[in-house]
């Protein structure tokens, strides 16, 4: 057994943990602690808590903490050697905060480790609980925000996102509105990833240019604090955020509490933790110009590296900073899986029935077109859902079935055109990338192969990795290659690669044209421009 790196994983709804081993090249141990089912006593609904209105939706930091010690504990009942552990990495759900007061280094500082975690830092919080991404309560204060900064176009430049509801500025700003005595009690406030990490260190961890740039507050181009930001959200809250660092900086030493408790070598390096995202563009392989990832899940996300910043300034997309001290783009959309699932049951089918009819119907779906916003969207925005349907009526079985999956990737093809950098691969993962038909489609749809990727957990790996690479350049000298890190590690992944249908490529092309046009039409509650899809039909069927 050679030297081991752990990556850990705060995501939503589940605290996971992935050891790798550095000789052999794989990964030797897996395990995870479900909010919900594990630590019931929290009545957390897939870990999260709703707040007085249906847009708040928080989770409880006390909860990750407990995470942790009984992680830590079912990896030491399992005899896995946490003293041959070198360093250590993580990933926090993207812009959630903590709210954190003057006590918060002490009792770090002084933990018995004898004792549990959660039983000696209960005083340390000045919110109980955590807004995360799912928060869509902030509409007044991203209003607020984006007028002091000079409008969406400015708020862009300087940021790398439109002012945001979930993200961390917005919500810090609402705090400080709603509870302005608690607000000026919090000395620090954390993102999920720099919380953990300061638990781990013992002392306030910096938070990193990935995850920093998702807080609305962090300037893109210069990578710091960006005062304009800061002044418009509160008062005084520069000094109540922690430094940026690069990704891939060690941050300390692992704290004595940890050491002591669970056999860690007091010599076990934290390496900066960042989001989840970021975390796992590594654990996806994305370190090249052109590689893009797309997860097909209850929300599909579609993410690509990036060499070069380039901004959205429509303001659907996010950049953030990449691990590899380069950029990514993010786009969510949130109509996906929940929506494919409601018109599959709607037509009380199957899995395999559905996938047979997306094999049997033509690509171009006889000119038949959806705008599929069964929930509201994020890209392109939309707030009251509603499906709406050309050349068709919602009783149609086929016709509905390709198109809500034509739908889909023609608008991600479509919104994801500002990257700029044209993918040459996409790597598909998630829930919905088991399904070859739909695999099918998207290739046919961006005219590039779609590869199936095997991970199941791509943040905490992508952690692992990190842990690993920061470890060999930092304290082995030894400076190795993403590339080669990547080769090494992901190899044994299985892979499935669906080529693209050629003699599709040109209806794919005038369809996406003929979709941004309908789009646009609804939007603005226009009259779609049926005669284009009169002569896309006359032209292909
Ligand atoms: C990204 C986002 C989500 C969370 C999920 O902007 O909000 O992908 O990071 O944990």
């Amino acid at each position: 057994m050679g030297d081991l790196f752990l990556g850990l994983d705060c995501s939503t709804q589940s605290l996971t943990a992935l050891i790798i081993d550095s000789e052999k090249k794989n990964l030797i141990h897996r395990e995870s602690i479900n909010y919900e089912n594990d630590l019931s006593k929290y009545a957390t609904s897939s870990g999260i808590i709703m707040g007085k209105s249906e847009q708040e939706i928080h989770s409880y930091p006390i909860m990750w903490i407990e995470a942790l010690d009984t992680l830590f504990k079912r990896l030491e009942g399992k005899q896995i050697l946490l003293s041959k552990i070198k360093a250590i990495c993580g990933s926090g759900q993207q812009h959630g905060t903590v709210y954190l007061n003057n006590k918060f280094e002490t009792e770090l500082e002084t933990l018995d480790p004898s004792q549990s975690l959660t039983n000696q830092l209960t005083r340390i919080f000045t919110r109980e609980t955590s807004p995360i991404w799912m928060d869509s309560s902030t509409t007044k204060q991203c209003q607020e925000i984006r007028q002091v900064l000079g409008g969406k176009t400015n708020s862009i430049k300087k940021l790398g996102s439109n002012i945001i509801e979930r993200f961390s500025g917005p919500q810090i700003r609402k705090f400080y509105q709603e509870q302005p005595s608690a607000y000026d009690k919090t000395e620090m406030i954390h993102l999920v990833s720099s919380f953990m990490a300061s638990l781990l260190i013992g002392k306030n961890a910096p938070i990193d240019y990935g995850d920093g740039a998702g807080m609305n507050l962090m300037n893109i181009d210069k990578k710091e604090w960006d005062e304009d930001a800061l002044k418009a959200t509160a008062p005084n809250l520069k000094k109540k955020l922690p430094p940026l660092v690069d990704s891939f900086e060690i941050i300390g030493n692992i704290s004595k509490y940890f050491s002591k408790r669970y056999g860690f070598s007091a010599n076990t390096k934290i390496i900066a933790w960042s989001g989840d995202n970021p975390n796992s563009l590594i654990g996806l392989g994305l370190i090249k110009k052109g590689q893009v990832a797309i997860s097909l899940g209850s929300s599909d996300t579609f993410f690509a590296f990036m060499e070069e910043l380039s901004l959205d300034l429509r303001g659907e997309g996010h950049v953030f900073g990449a691990p590899t001290g380069n950029y990514m783009s993010l786009l969510c959309f949130k109509n996906a899986s929940l929506s494919r699932e409601k018109l599959k049951n709607s037509f009380d089918l199957d899995w395999v029935e559905f996938s047979q009819i997306l094999d049997q119907t033509p690509p171009g779906n006889n000119g038949k077109l959806m705008l599929p916003y069964f929930f509201p969207e994020i890209v392109p925005l939309v707030l009251k859902p509603k499906v709406f349907r050309f050349g068709f009526s919602k009783d149609d079985l086929k016709e509905n079935i390709r198109a809500i999956i034509e739908a889909q990737f023609l608008s991600m093809r479509l919104h994801s055109q500002w990257i700029g950098e044209k993918p040459d691969i996409i790597y598909a993962t998630g829930g919905a990338s088991a399904n070859k038909s739909i695999l099918q489609i998207l290739a046919d749809i961006f005219k590039i192969p779609v590869m199936k990727f095997n991970v199941t957990n791509s943040a905490a790996l992508g952690a692992a990795l990190r842990a690993y690479k920061s470890y060999s350049d930092n304290v082995n000298k030894e400076e190795e290659e993403w590339g080669i890190i990547i080769k090494d590690f992901l190899k044994p992944q299985k892979y499935l690669e669906i080529k693209p249908r050629t003699q599709y490529g040109e209806l794919y092309d005038d369809m996406v044209k003929i979709y941004e046009r309908y789009e646009e039409a609804v939007l603005k509650g226009e009259r779609a421009p049926e005669k284009l899809r009169l002569e896309f039909i006359k032209k292909y069927f």
